[in-house]
């Protein structure tokens, strides 16, 4: 039986802070402010309220709000113990903790210690000479080779995140350096002890100090590394570098290294909430042992199979056909995993990293988007686990359409890998079609587009003659906080009620076990909850994955009694027929 817990409980919501809304700060007058069009602190104070009364949630991860010079958007620090100055002060980033608390809410930060930019002190200390003390926080290797030219040749073939070979030549101390992603996020060498105690001490430590609840951990199952860097296989001959993808990921000591983080760096806090992410595709089963409560490591990893579904094996941005049964698999599998009581799992389906859920799993078309919205928010508010809402997602927002220009995506992924598309396929128009139809379903920037409150000016985001770091999404217009807020049939005031619902019976939606009824049926999930007590309460819950209407005869033989429709995304339908994208939750005794 599983342990409960707050964190367990709670339904989370994930802000993108330069998205989500930029308020003039305490103290400047709202006529005389100078907007900058990114988002602050202020932003999310004023936000609370929303979040608490509106939709519901208990808990906010806010991604990374410290010092940085923004190649990654934040997930590249350039000091763990400053804030953005465009976000606002460190004494506004207490407030934001304080007015969280305030209210009962729970926060927690992100918690980027794989890498940090290369901006960063430690880094500039490290690269200055070979005999720095610092220099072994970092991994440095000399070149395999010199070519016939004199030019160095990297260690290995791997391929980084964000394009071109993970490792940089530096020409001051003529050594390569090792960057998983993008060449200004540098890895740390975790096997440094003084290393791993410096970032306890100045990334984690700091921030616990000062009262968050807890950390979401950035990319956690790289940090061992397998140090001979063997070569990948190669999978794709036509390209310079290859993916690393199983040669990354669950290193030699990783167990070690996170075991070591929780204990000397995060006991003593109470209880706070680790959510790892794992970052590579393969399952729940592989990383049990991560999460195994009896081991004191995490207290639950976002898995990835899920996200990843759409994305290419080649590139994550080509997208790659699917099929229903296939995400059931991973859904029973990811249910699976806190049988028995002691790991427990997320559930989620968007982030800053993604697509739009409704696009990507469902239909944005006009007619069947609302009910896609809704449909998606019985998918992730009925499973076990703790789940995780993205900003906007409790809107139903779709990805940005085709004719938004691509010259508006700022991301480091997505305009890395247009310029490469564009140079090497360049006599190959096909190709270059197929990837800019695969931004339009996958880049990042579609998640990171400025969060959606009004149909005004800027969609409320920020003020009305600023310009927003990031162009809005032009269906901002119609989809939006304000409008929603007042409408019992919007997407949003479906999540407020199945919120209410969920949190009502914590035994059955949070703990509960989870039992798929049709796991190779292509156009329906349907499962049923029942609670740890043999006796306890049971919902059946119907959901319709395609745009046609279905025949749906009620499963008796596996209900407990005579199911009575609590929720549906379709009000008045007929029992026998499931509308197109209809989702239904029924109650069984
Ligand atoms: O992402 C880690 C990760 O696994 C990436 O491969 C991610 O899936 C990628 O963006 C796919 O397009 C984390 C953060 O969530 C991401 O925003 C950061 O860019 C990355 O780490 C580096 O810190």
């Amino acid at each position: 039986k599983h342990e409960r817990k707050w964190w367990k409980e709670a339904v989370f919501y994930q802000i993108y802070p330069a998205s989500f809304r930029e308020t003039p700060p305490k103290g400047e007058s709202p006529d005389s402010y100078a907007y900058q069009g990114i988002g602050n602190f202020e932003g999310i104070i004023s936000s609370l309220d929303y979040l608490q009364h509106d939709l519901g949630v208990d808990a906010i991860w806010v991604s990374p709000h410290y010092e940085s010079p923004e190649r990654d958007m934040g997930y590249d620090i350039s000091n763990y113990q400053n804030v953005n100055s465009k976000y606002g002060t460190l004494e506004d980033c207490d407030r934001l903790i304080k007015e969280t608390h305030a209210r009962g809410m729970k926060i927690v930060f992100d918690l980027v210690i794989n890498h940090c930019s290369t901006d960063h002190a430690w880094f500039q200390e490290a690269r200055s000479s070979i005999s720095n003390p610092k220099r072994d926080y970092f991994i440095w290797r000399p070149p395999k080779a010199f070519d016939e030219r004199g030019r160095p040749i990297p260690p290995n073939n791997w391929a980084a995140a964000f394009g071109g070979s993970v490792w940089e030549w530096d020409e001051g101390t003529q050594e390569y350096y090792l960057h998983l992603f993008d060449k200004t996020q540098a890895d740390f060498n975790w096997e440094n002890n003084e290393c791993r105690q410096a970032i306890y001490d100045e990334a984690i430590r700091f921030w616990l100090d000062r009262g968050i609840d807890g950390f979401r951990i950035d990319t956690v199952v790289l940090y061992s590394k397998h140090l001979d860097f063997p070569d990948a296989p190669v999978t794709n001959p036509s390209v310079e570098w290859q993916r690393p993808d199983d040669l990354v990921g669950f290193g030699p000591r990783l167990l070690e290294f996170v075991s070591e983080m929780v204990s000397e760096s995060m006991s003593g806090y109470g209880d706070i909430v680790t959510i790892g992410e794992a970052a590579v595709p393969g399952g729940g089963e592989r990383l049990r042992s991560l999460v195994s409560a009896r081991e004191n490591r995490l207290s639950m990893l976002f898995l990835f199979d899920i996200a990843l579904l759409d994305a290419g094996r080649d590139h994550a941005h080509f997208a790659r056909p699917w099929s229903l049964p296939e995400w059931k698999q991973h859904v029973v599998e990811y249910q699976r995993v806190m049988d028995g009581g002691d790991c427990w799992n997320t559930n989620y389906l968007e982030n800053h990293d993604r697509g739009r859920s409704v696009t990507r799993y469902a239909s944005d078309a006009p007619e069947h988007r609302v009910a896609s919205g809704k449909l998606l928010a019985l998918y992730l508010l009925t499973q076990s686990g703790t789940p995780f809402i993205y900003q906007g997602e409790e809107l139903g927002i779709i990805n940005a359409p085709l004719s938004y220009p691509i010259e508006d995506y700022m991301d480091t992924e997505s305009i890395n890998w247009w310029a490469w598309i564009n140079e090497t396929y360049k006599d190959d128009p096909a190709t270059v079609q197929r990837a800019r139809e695969g931004l339009q379903l996958n880049a990042r920037d579609h998640a990171r587009m400025p969060m959606q409150w009004t149909g005004g000016a800027n969609g409320g985001f920020t003020g009305a003659n600023a310009s927003p770091w990031q162009k809005m999404n032009p269906c901002y217009t119609s989809i939006n906080v304000e409008a929603q807020l007042g409408d019992p049939a919007s997407v949003l005031s479906f999540y407020k009620q199945l919120v209410v619902i969920r949190k009502r019976h914590p035994d059955l939606f949070a703990y509960g076990k989870f039992t798929m009824l049709d796991e190779h049926d292509d156009e329906t999930m349907i499962w049923i909850k029942d609670t740890e007590e043999e006796t306890g309460e049971q919902a059946l819950v119907v959901l319709n994955f395609t745009p046609r209407r279905l025949e749906f005869k009620m499963p008796r033989a596996k209900t407990k009694g005579n199911p009575k429709l609590t929720m549906s995304t379709h009000e008045g339908s007929d029992e026998d027929v499931l509308e197109p994208f209809e989702g239904r939750l029924y109650f069984c005794n």
